[in-house]
């Protein structure tokens, strides 16, 4: 009986990439599988295809150890977490959009209480990122928690206070782990920071068994050498997905204009409409309401400066 050609079309969860394949989970199976060449050429974007992609699946060769397939349509993403793709043209026209995963439900954003140091501004701009794209959830770890001192304490609590939910945790002592294996269930989340934070070392603990590569910092430092290189979306026994990433040293909202930044400071947003000028940049113009809950202690001065610094290098990019 000649095979049915509908029978061969599956729709599957793109859970990883790496060099020009893509392996897709079907409700049955793996598939390893390449873009069908018109697609490709269909779009001049850097990534076509990125893991939590639905993608539809045409099967080719059926051998006993490998399934093979042919990506044939990417369907409509809900939402994407973007950067700036780093590269030479970061800053410049010609920059483009590196899209780190689609459709996902939920971010959270790794940092350790040292060794890496965490640098808020680092983490202003992941949220910036995650605001922009309205992730429903996003989450801070605050991994090491074992090696923390009171300043470092002190600076996440800053967010914990603005409202983002903020998870101290150990992967070596297994502090607040079962807490956040719990805040993964039933979500589709990207797990990312620097490298070195402890990400994989988390996500081991998480999910005994996994076998996620971790490496020593000092050897991530000192040559650059990330020990995760393929971002992947695992699949939890308790349900949903995660995806482990590279760590990646500093993250460029893609696509953010100097008069929207104020809306991605969430503290701020309860001032904006007071301030004298709807077009206030919260700089140095008279009456301006945000500027005054810095001065009152009610918008963290950290976080004022993080946006001004932010602003300005917006600014210097933007063409108007
Ligand atoms: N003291 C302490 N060390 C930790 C903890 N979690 C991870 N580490 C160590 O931190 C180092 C880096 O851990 P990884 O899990 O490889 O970090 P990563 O964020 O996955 O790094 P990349 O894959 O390079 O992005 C390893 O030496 C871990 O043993 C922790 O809770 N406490
Ligand atoms: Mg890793
Ligand atoms: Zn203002």
């Amino acid at each position: 009986m000649p095979l049915d050609k509908d029978s061969s079309e599956q729709i599957g969860l793109v859970v990883k990439t790496h060099s020009g394949f893509f392996t897709v989970q079907t409700p049955t199976q793996l598939i390893t599988c390449q873009l069908r060449g018109s697609l490709k050429q269909a779009s001049k974007k850097t990534e076509l295809c990125v893991i939590g992609d639905r993608v539809q699946v045409e099967l080719t060769e059926d051998s006993t150890t490998v399934q093979r397939g042919v990506i044939t349509a990417i369907l409509p993403r809900e939402r994407v977490l973007s950067r700036v793709e780093p590269s030479a043209y970061a800053g410049k026209a010609g920059e483009r959009e590196q899209v780190m995963i689609a459709n996902l439900d939920q971010a959270v954003f790794v940092f350790s209480t040292t060794t890496p140091t965490p640098n808020p501004r680092t983490l202003d701009r992941f949220l910036i990122a995650a605001e922009k794209a309205a992730i429903p959830s996003i989450i801070i770890v605050a991994n090491k928690i074992d090696l923390a001192t009171e300043d470092v304490l002190e600076m996440f609590s800053i967010y914990a206070q603005i409202g983002y939910t903020v998870m101290y945790v150990s992967a070596r002592n297994q502090t607040g782990t079962d807490e956040l294996r719990h805040a993964l269930t039933d979500h589709i989340s990207i797990f990312t920071g620097p490298s070195g934070v402890g990400k994989s070392s988390l996500l081991n603990v998480i999910q005994p068994g996994l076998g996620q590569a971790v490496g020593a910092v000092s050897q991530k430092l000192t040559k650059g050498k990330h020990t995760t290189v393929n971002a992947e979306l695992i699949p939890l026994e308790a349900g949903g997905y995660v995806a482990d990433t590279p760590g990646i040293r500093t993250l460029s909202p893609w696509d953010v204009e100097p008069m929207e930044l104020d809306a991605y400071y969430p503290e701020f947003r309860p001032y904006i409409s007071a301030c004298s000028f709807s077009d206030c940049t919260h700089f140095d113009e008279p009456g301006c309401a945000v500027r005054a809950a810095v001065e009152r202690g009610e918008i963290s001065e950290m976080r004022y400066d993080s946006y001004q610094r932010v602003r300005e290098q917006l600014e210097e990019e933007y063409v108007y």
